[in-house]
């Protein structure tokens, strides 16, 4: 069965417009994938990491892709466009990260979902709450109210 599925996009090294670009495209190729919606962009500053400003946004799916084989698929695309782990947070070409999967729920050591800090961090919540502004977490209810809380955070809607 086709689930619902929000993918978040993140790049702050290289042409981060022309990698997001690309790496769309190649969600869009995935198979028994249909890329159903994608956000504005958005100029973040770093949370948790140092660097450049990120570009973010988020991608919705409907696919039939399993959670498992699913990440294993975001990291092939990561790979093509370089993307290095020298350490924790370390800035990057290409960030692709599950946030939600339909309702399920995942704990594994290399999977969780939904993504656990998804609700605090500006540059998931408002491009998800722009794509699904009713969107509801299987575990907190409704997300929009958790905007407030990542008021703090420096971001700017792109046009
Ligand atoms: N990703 C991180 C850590 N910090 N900050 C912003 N603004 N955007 C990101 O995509 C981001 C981050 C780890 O994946
Ligand atoms: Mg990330
Ligand atoms: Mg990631």
């Amino acid at each position: 069965m086709a689930e619902r599925v929000f993918v978040g996009l993140g790049a702050n090294l290289g042409d981060a417009g022309a990698t997001l670009d690309a790496a769309l495209a190649e969600l869009a190729a995935l198979p028994e994938t249909m890329l159903v919606a994608v956000s504005s962009r958005y100029r973040s500053a770093p949370v948790d990491a140092q660097g450049p400003d990120y570009l973010n946004a988020v991608a919705e799916l409907s696919t039939a892709i399993e959670p498992l084989p699913l990440l294993r698929l975001l990291q092939a695309i990561e790979s093509r466009h370089g993307r290095e782990r020298p350490y924790r947070n370390a800035p990057r070409t290409l960030d692709l990260d599950l946030l939600l999967h339909g309702q399920r729920r995942c704990v594994t050591p290399e999977l969780v979902l939904p993504h656990p800090r998804l609700h605090e961090r500006a540059f998931v919540l408002l491009p998800l709450l722009e794509l699904a502004p009713d969107l509801v977490h299987p575990d907190w209810g409704p997300l929009a109210p958790c905007a407030e809380r990542v008021r703090d955070q420096r971001i700017e809607r792109l046009i």
